[in-house]
């Protein structure tokens, strides 16, 4: 089995550079390519195109030692690492432009032998279509065949330079050899068990895990919406049904966001769309929640409009999709701030998000909304929103005392020191 020494890594993004930086720090030669050039530039510079605790020093460091190296072509590697996106169409059907880019790109590379690893989330089928897609363009490799693998990426957003070494993985393989060497790649940094498969399941294994997460926030989201009905708060119901020993409930809030699991469950939906009746239920309930916010807001800002005469000012806090980082991806937070900015176009909407220094495009050009400090927003609104259960919020809920406040993650509820 040949000795993989260098490795490129196509797609420096938020799994691609910390998969880069890490195996450069365990010695491996890494090339990594980006159509950004930007992305590059940064790179090579030794910093980092987005925030993720403790990846600056890693890549810092990898690239000072020279062991990471990054470029716009793909070069020559013994092993390469596909970590491009999987958007979706606008029917929810995968989009797998990037990586039959990304194929293309190295396929003139290509000497024989070497091992191709699809990590991008991707429906069951994918990395046999990459294969294809390669074979295609190498009519001349096709009679030797090529090694290709799925090893899907589980890590969290926030933990990623912790999680890369402490999780588990799954690397399905075209072959068990190929999924051998794919195993030896990945024990250079990674001390979790790692699980031999094929393929498909590899590729349905990362969906499926996405899935029931997202089924299971579904389930803390219609219950949220089923409490409001009947007067119930749902945090504390949630809390006591969970001292339950086999029931462990997720939490509510404006929606599902992210790039993984308000995503990959319609992998699953389009692969078998007869079948996925449950998963395609939860992403629906998960991706009406935004609206049922948004309902509530328009309330309470009608309500204030009748008491004073005048139009509401509104505080939004938080635009992350999720607390404590600044990704703003697929963030129902940052869709329920346009869309309220639209649709009370007479308010003014001050957005809190400490995590950000300016306004996202989506924002920036409407009359009606400011990017202000947290303690500003809540001071001077008539409704205050909480989007986002973000630290730096934790200790606003006695200054928003007294006005109309709808809060989607139950960060102030009474108890919890907000
Ligand atoms: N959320 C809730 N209630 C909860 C938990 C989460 O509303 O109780 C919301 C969050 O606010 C956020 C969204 O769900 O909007 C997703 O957040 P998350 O923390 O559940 O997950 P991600 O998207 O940051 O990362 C997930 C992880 N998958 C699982 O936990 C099964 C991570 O391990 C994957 O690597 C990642 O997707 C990915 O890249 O696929």
């Amino acid at each position: 089995m040949r000795e993989i020494q260098s490795v490129a890594v196509v797609g420096l993004g938020y799994i691609g550079l910390p998969t880069a930086a890490i195996l450069a720090e365990h010695g491996v030669r890494v090339h990594g390519v980006d159509v950004s050039q930007r992305t590059v530039d940064a790179v090579n510079a030794g910093t980092v195109p987005f925030v993720e605790p403790d990846l600056a020093e890693f890549v810092s460091r990898a690239v000072a030692a020279g062991t990471l190296t990054a470029s716009t072509t793909t070069p020559a590697a013994d092993a390469y690492i596909v970590a491009v996106p999987t958007p979706f169409t606008d029917g929810h059907a995968p989009d797998l432009r990037f990586i039959e880019a990304a194929a293309q790109s190295l396929a003139p590379r290509l000497r024989g032998g070497e091992l191709v690893i699809l990590e991008s989330t991707s429906p069951p089928g994918a990395t046999e279509h990459m294969a294809e897609v390669i074979l295609a363009a190498r009519p001349d490799l096709r009679e030797r065949g090529i090694d290709t693998a799925h090893c899907p990426e589980r890590v969290l957003p926030g933990r990623v330079m912790v999680e890369l070494v402490t999780n588990d993985r799954i690397v399905g393989g075209s072959t068990p050899e190929a999924a051998e060497r794919a195993k030896r790649l990945y024990e250079t940094f990674c001390r979790g068990e790692i699980l031999l498969t094929d393929r498909r399941t590899a590729e349905m294994a990362k969906l499926v895990e996405n899935s029931y997460r997202d089924v299971n926030i579904a389930f803390a989201n219609e219950l949220s919406v089923i409490c409001d009905e009947l007067g119930i708060d749902v945090w504390e119901l949630i809390e006591l049904a969970n001292h339950h020993p086999r029931v462990d409930i997720l939490q509510p809030g404006p929606g599902v966001g992210g790039h993984c699991i308000a995503v990959d469950p319609w992998f699953i939906v389009d692969a078998a769309p007869a079948s996925a009746r449950l998963i395609r239920a939860a992403r629906e309930i998960n991706d009406a929640k935004p609206r049922w916010v948004i309902d509530q807001v328009k309330a309470a800002a009608f309500d204030v409009l009748q008491d004073t005469g005048r139009p509401p000012v509104v505080a939004a806090l938080g635009l992350a999709f999720k607390p404590n980082i600044d990704d703003l991806r697929e963030s129902p937070a940052l869709t329920i701030a346009v869309d309220l900015a639209e649709q009370l176009h007479a308010s003014t909407v001050l957005v809190a998000e400490p995590h950000v220094d300016e306004l996202p495009a989506a924002l920036a050009d409407r009359e009606n909304v400011r990017l202000v400090p947290a303690e500003e927003a809540v001071d001077r609104a008539d409704v205050v929103l909480l989007l986002v259960d973000h630290h730096a919020f934790a200790g606003l809920g006695e200054a928003a005392r007294g006005k109309r406040v709808v809060d989607t993650r139950g960060q102030w509820r009474p108890g919890t020191g907000g």
